[in-house]
């Protein structure tokens, strides 16, 4: 009997151990911890549409990414040097994440319609992102469709194009949070 006891007591120690050791495992592919995400909509059309997540990754030539507000007032259009990036699916049950790099130029315009930037949360977006001189006042963004959005809203008015040229709405550079770090 004792000895049966005993071999139960060895075989949960093994399955505590066991699991222990699972949980602690390397999670492969998954952003390394010092990724920063940064959530974004459109202050006009969000947060049911036009939503992104910034990721930003170390490793890379710097790009210049372009993120445009147009016509089609459900998603953002998205160029990196160029090349069409746009993610399809920004409604925010997509998660749709759009993936940046350390040294990166990202220039938020609208080429149509009416559109602004909102970010979910200033903190996260001012720690991750280098913001430069040239786009519209970036304010606390009480509109209660935003509430729910993030911790702290924070972004620009909606604007239209004026006299058919680009308003230009914010200009950031991806910080190299890997660099910086001492
Ligand atoms: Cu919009």
């Amino acid at each position: 009997m004792c000895n049966k006891w005993a071999a139960l007591a060895v075989t949960v120690c093994l399955l505590g151990y066991v699991g222990l050791a699972w949980s602690d495992r390397p999670t492969g592919d998954q952003p390394r911890a010092t990724a920063k995400e940064i959530k974004f909509t459109c202050t006009q059309h969000g947060p049911t549409m036009m939503t992104l997540t910034l990721v930003t990754e170390a490793g890379g030539s710097p790009r210049k990414v372009v993120i445009t507000g147009a016509n089609n007032v459900q998603r953002w259009m998205v160029t990196a040097d160029g090349m069409d990036v746009t993610p399809s699916d920004q409604t925010p049950a997509g998660n749709a994440t759009l993936k940046v790099r350390a040294g990166d130029t990202l220039t938020w315009r609208v080429t149509a319609a009416k559109h602004g930037v909102t970010f979910a949360d200033q903190d996260a977006a001012e720690a991750a992102l280098e913001f430069q001189p040239g786009g519209k006042n970036r304010v606390p963004r009480p509109e209660s469709k935003f509430q729910t959005f993030g911790p702290k809203p924070w972004g620009t008015d909606a604007f239209s194009p004026m006299d058919g040229q680009p308003v230009t709405l914010a200009v950031a550079k991806v910080k190299g949070a890997d660099k910086e770090k001492k």
